[in-house]
């Protein structure tokens, strides 16, 4: 060790530097630099794989702390390099950044975000042991801490290649030194699902039970994003396409289901670029401009005028868009996203290409495509709207509560209750029959609603409806606060006819389409006025079903009776609303099942919102009937 050439110096400078600042190339030292050790190793290996050579990797986890990674690739090279003296393995494992100078020329991609290299993981590890097979020999060299403990050696006679690579974190550098199976497990399915074909495997034998799982997927990326929606309802099969343009492999899949959320990843040389780039770009401005030319061309976007937006486009749609190339340029805060220009004409004319097809081939589910893009256009149009109406109305009036709201006293929203009161004339009864303390009463004009023909989209922009989110005070849209609910008791109360039973179903499918969270909490209730008074003598019955009435009658002569039918709320005085519907101790009230909300939102939604008369009607009438007969 008294021989040292200056080139070794500069190397043992060069892993000092890692271990003196190992954040600069790992990270951290916490849990994520401690992965990004078995992620160096995999990652070499993976290249072996993408250059066509390693079919299988192996990680396995052992008892004492220590990791190996092995591949059945080409094994790195052993011969002199001249200018250092040293078998190439030595110099890829002691020398930052060595691995970009041999063999790696003849790599069409190289993956690895930080691109340190092998020698990190050896520098931040007490002991590290790389084997190789080639030629018929198993060869072994060995390192502590960075330092060559044990020059290459010849092992034994050995079939076929590969490399294995052992190492144990230096305990000296981690704050934590446990893998974790769900985060390996995480990014080698990752990594099996982007290398279509390769054959990953992960062993931990450092519990009292062996687990080992395979991950391998012949479908790719197809698979991965069959995985994904797992459990989702889909709208379309998966849609694939790939293709190698100058030297760029880009591979693209995606599926809408019937969900809300976006799910896109990208990749750019297996890594994911979470800040996106121009793969995404182009990949984007291809799906939303392929959606737009084709609704256009069958005149289904004169809604949206002129076009429906990207994202408009991207709800509920999953996709992976990978795309392998030389020399990535990772730009942005966390280098996560792509830069070369040249990739996004490359991504987008593939995808073009490939919906364009698609769409004219499969006309049925083109047209869902088209029409689920267009619901996301209404929704975030109309949650824009009535955001900007419900903060205009809050700056306009000091209070920030709408005028027409007679409030109640408490603060308390345990204890406050709000009465959606269809018509200021039932408003005002509803206001002379209150709990000033606890009930607070909007009224809301049901006329203002019905005009709409229910459409939600024009409903959020109905300022009945507006007026109801302020009074709420839960905000709307992104800035919906279910926490924020000023009564913990909405109570819908409306006329017991066709337009009561309408004015309820459009609240009811409001509720629980953009407030979904009041109605699991239990919030929402329908007050239940009486369909009889009856009165003999000085007695005074209410009853809520025929049914009732009769046994009030209770087999004597109804004539000794008066009867009085409520077709509508206006119909009571302030007393007997009161009595009947909203007193606590008195009244029945109806509490909102999710399941019943979304019933009525769903029939809605495929007759009212339809464009067709007739079922509308029908359904209206066939509503208001089953009104009239509540299950008590
Ligand atoms: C450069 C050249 C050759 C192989 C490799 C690198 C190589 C590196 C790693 C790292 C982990 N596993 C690996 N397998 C292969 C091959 C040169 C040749 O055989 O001609």
């Amino acid at each position: 060790m008294n021989d040292y050439t200056g080139e070794q110096i500069e190397v043992l400078k060069g892993l000092e530097a890692v271990r003196k600042r190992p954040g600069m190339y790992i990270g951290n030292t916490a849990e994520r630099g401690l992965h990004q050790l078995v992620y160096e190793a995999v990652d070499n290996a993976v290249d072996e794989a993408l250059a066509g050579y390693a079919k299988t990797i192996r990680v396995v986890l052992y008892k004492d702390g220590s990791c190996s990674v092995e591949d059945d690739g080409r094994g790195i090279p052993l011969d002199v390099i001249p200018e250092e003296g040293l078998p190439a393995i030595e110099v890829v494992m002691t020398v930052l950044h060595a691995g970009g100078k041999f063999g790696k020329g003849g790599y069409k991609v190289s993956g690895g975000l930080h691109g340190v290299g092998i020698s990190v993981v050896n520098a931040l590890s007490e002991k590290m042991i790389t084997r190789v097979r080639r030629d018929g020999w198993e060869w072994e060299i060995a390192f502590e801490r960075g330092t060559t403990v044990q020059k290459l050696k010849k092992l034994r006679r050995a079939e076929g290649s590969g490399t294995y690579e052992w190492f144990k974190p230096d305990p000296t550098v981690f704050e934590t030194l446990e893998f974790s199976w769900k985060i390996l497990e995480n990014r080698l399915r990752e990594l099996a699902f982007l290398n279509r074909g390769l054959e990953i495997t992960l062993r931990d034998e450092r519990g009292d039970e062996l687990r080992e799982r395979i991950y391998s997927y012949e479908g790719g990326i197809v698979s991965f994003v069959d995985w994904l929606n797992e459990n989702k309802e889909s709208l379309t099969p998966v849609i694939s396409t790939n293709g190698e343009r100058e030297d760029v492999v880009v591979e693209c899949a995606l599926q809408w289901q019937d969900g809300y959320n976006e799910v896109v990843y990208s990749y750019a040389n297996n890594i994911n670029t979470m800040e996106g780039g121009m793969h995404l770009t182009g990949f984007r401005t291809a799906v939303s401009g392929k959606v737009n030319e084709y609704g256009r061309k069958r005149g289904m976007l004169k809604e949206v005028d002129p076009n429906l937006s990207t994202d408009d486009c991207m709800e509920g749609l999953t996709a992976i868009v990978s795309v392998k190339l030389q020399d990535p340029q990772f730009e942005g805060q966390t280098k996560t996203k792509l830069g070369n220009a040249k990739i996004r004409p490359i991504v987008y004319g593939l995808v073009s290409e490939r919906l364009d097809f698609f769409l004219e081939e499969n006309p049925k589910i083109a047209r869902a495509i088209v029409d689920k893009c267009m619901q996301a256009a209404r929704a975030r149009e109309a949650a824009k709207k009535a955001r900007d109406l419900t903060r205009r109305k809050n700056v306009l009036e000091g209070s920030g509560l709408p005028g027409k709201l007679v409030d109640c006293k408490t603060q308390d929203p345990a204890l406050s209750e709000i009465f959606l009161v269809e018509g200021d004339s039932a408003g005002g009864t509803a206001k002379g029959g209150r709990d000033p303390n606890t009930q607070a009463i909007l009224p809301l004009r049901g006329k203002i609603l019905n005009v709409e023909k229910a459409r939600l989209d024009k409903m959020l922009s109905n300022e009945e409806i507006r007026t109801m989110i302020t009074a709420l005070g839960t905000g709307f849209g992104e800035e919906f606060n279910a926490d924020k609910l000023r009564y913990h008791k909405i109570i819908i109360m409306t006329d017991a006819d066709v337009d009561g039973s309408h004015i309820r179903t459009l609240l009811l499918t409001f509720f629980y389409r953009q407030m979904r969270q009041l109605v699991e909490r239990g919030y929402v209730y329908i007050a239940q006025p009486p369909l009889y008074g009856l009165k003999k003598g000085k007695r005074q019955e209410w009853a809520f079903t025929d049914a009732e009435m009769t046994a009030i009658f209770n087999g004597s002569d109804p004539k000794d009776w008066t009867i009085q039918q409520f077709k509508g709320l206006g119909e009571m005085d302030a007393e007997q609303l009161a009595d009947t519907t909203m007193d606590p101790q008195k009244r029945r009230l109806k509490q909102v099942t999710l399941e019943e909300a979304s019933e009525d939102a769903e029939r809605m939604f495929t007759t009212l919102m339809g464009d067709k008369v007739e079922p509308r009607k029908l359904f209206i009438q066939e509503h208001a009937r089953t009104v009239r007969n509540l299950d008590l």
